[in-house]
């Protein structure tokens, strides 16, 4: 079968919810994969930072092989011998009394949202049904209902209404649109992505997300962090809050909490908020399944044993100031941290950031348009500087091609 065939077949047998790039992936290893055709790529998105670890890191692969071949799902209504284990593990990692396991990262942010309201009425004594959870425009959370509820993105919000009351928008960025806010005594929450992924890696002012922690203390409202994609090394520091040493009330992690193997989600914050939520009145079937809490240990193991965090840091700046020497007409902005970086596109003759995609696709490398005018680049955290190098040669001579 040729690209063409597999794409045609699942263009016939699937839903049209995603535009993929041309190319039918089969194999990958490390920072690379191939396609059906043999040819191999440089991977730029690890699915959208999942694969920080790299593809089929065989740690993580093999604490999942080794776990399913003894025991794979219990549910919760028993107690499973890997989970204690991985809660011990990841509430010391990050540093917080308790975790709640779930599956994707859209259910860690629903989960937080109940959370918040739980607390909000359990401790903070704000009236029945009158809860109110500050989000930010332009935000990126997932596609369920409540979650597109609070997007205020088009695409992922038309014809899905009725929409979920009792939230907030207010612009990212932006201390003193919340301070407003949090005049309001029934406002229980915020919820922030520390730097915004989908809106096409925006990075906050220096300073941000200080203040923004300050202005929920003084609130006694819940600082919530979604670092589904910012967290595990992708920026830096182990988490994208490290930068500025804020702690969140909750913290939300998934996509690379597995090393992109399986879908692993987390929410993390201290007894006082975790524990307001009580048996029978939150779950999930599959989360905290003991193949999901032997792969999530081996994956945060990884981050610590091969240094991802600082590798990011370090390639990163390096990165950056490469993409910034690239001459060409089309390349307006270079803007991110760590390894998770944007490139914003002028349009030129017609050309745009799908074509100049397209382009890195022939010359062996992979990654996606945002927005129409901006390419995300978040390659696996273990590559390294030669490799960088290379790479920012296949983008360069991508873009040049335009001029
Ligand atoms: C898709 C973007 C990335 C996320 C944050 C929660 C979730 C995500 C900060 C939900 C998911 C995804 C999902 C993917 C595209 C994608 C994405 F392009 F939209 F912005 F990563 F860059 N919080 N992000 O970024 O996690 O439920 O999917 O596990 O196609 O929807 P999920």
């Amino acid at each position: 079968m040729t690209t063409q065939d597999y794409i045609k077949r699942e263009e016939k047998f699937g839903a049209h919810n995603y535009h993929p790039l041309p190319v039918v992936l089969d194999r990958g290893e490390g920072i690379y994969v191939w396609d059906v055709e043999g040819k191999r790529y440089f991977d730029f998105l690890s699915a959208y930072s999942a694969v920080n670890q790299g593809h089929c890191h065989p740690k993580i692969v093999n604490a999942l092989t080794e776990q399913a071949k003894k025991l794979c799902l219990t549910s919760r209504a028993f107690h499973n011998s890997s989970l204690g284990e991985y809660e011990e593990y990841i509430t010391r990692y990050f540093g917080y009394d308790k975790v709640l396991p779930m599956n994707t990262g859209v259910e860690g942010d629903e989960t937080a949202l109940k959370l918040c309201r739980k607390w909000a009425y359990l401790k903070k004594g704000i009236p029945k049904n009158q809860a109110k959870i500050v989000v930010c425009e332009n935000n990126f959370h997932g596609r369920t209902i409540t979650i597109v509820s609070v997007s205020t993105d088009p695409d992922a919000r038309k014809d899905y209404g009725p929409y979920t009351p009792g939230f907030i928008k207010i612009p990212y960025n932006d201390t003193a649109a919340l301070e407003k806010e949090l005049q309001d005594p029934n406002v229980a929450g915020f919820l922030v992505e520390p730097i915004q992924g989908e809106a096409g890696v925006y990075v906050p002012d220096d300073g941000y997300l200080t203040k923004v922690s300050e202005l929920c203390k003084k609130h006694n409202v819940l600082f919530i962090a979604d670092e589904v994609q910012t967290g595990i090394a992708r920026t830096g520091k182990l988490l994208a809050c490290d930068h500025e040493k804020v702690r969140p009330d909750i913290l939300i992690l998934g996509k690379a909490l597995s090393g992109g193997v399986f879908p692993v989600s987390a929410v993390l914050a201290d007894d006082d908020i975790m524990l307001t939520i009580k048996p029978g009145e939150h779950g999930s079937t599959f989360g905290g399944n003991p193949v999901a809490a032997k792969v999530a240990t081996a994956a945060l193991e990884v981050v610590k044993e091969e240094n991802l965090a600082d590798n990011a840091d370090r390639l990163g700046k390096i990165f950056r100031e490469e993409l910034n020497k690239i001459d060409s007409e089309m390349i307006q902005q270079v803007r991110g941290k760590g390894l998770l970086n944007a490139m914003v596109i002028k349009p030129v003759n017609g050309k745009t950031a799908m074509d100049v995609c397209l382009k890195m696709k022939d010359n062996g490398i992979l990654a996606k348009p945002t927005h129409g005018h901006i390419i995300r680049f978040a390659p696996p955290l273990v590559i390294n500087k030669e490799q960088l190098l290379e790479a920012v040669g296949l983008i360069a001579k991508s873009v040049k091609h335009f001029d």
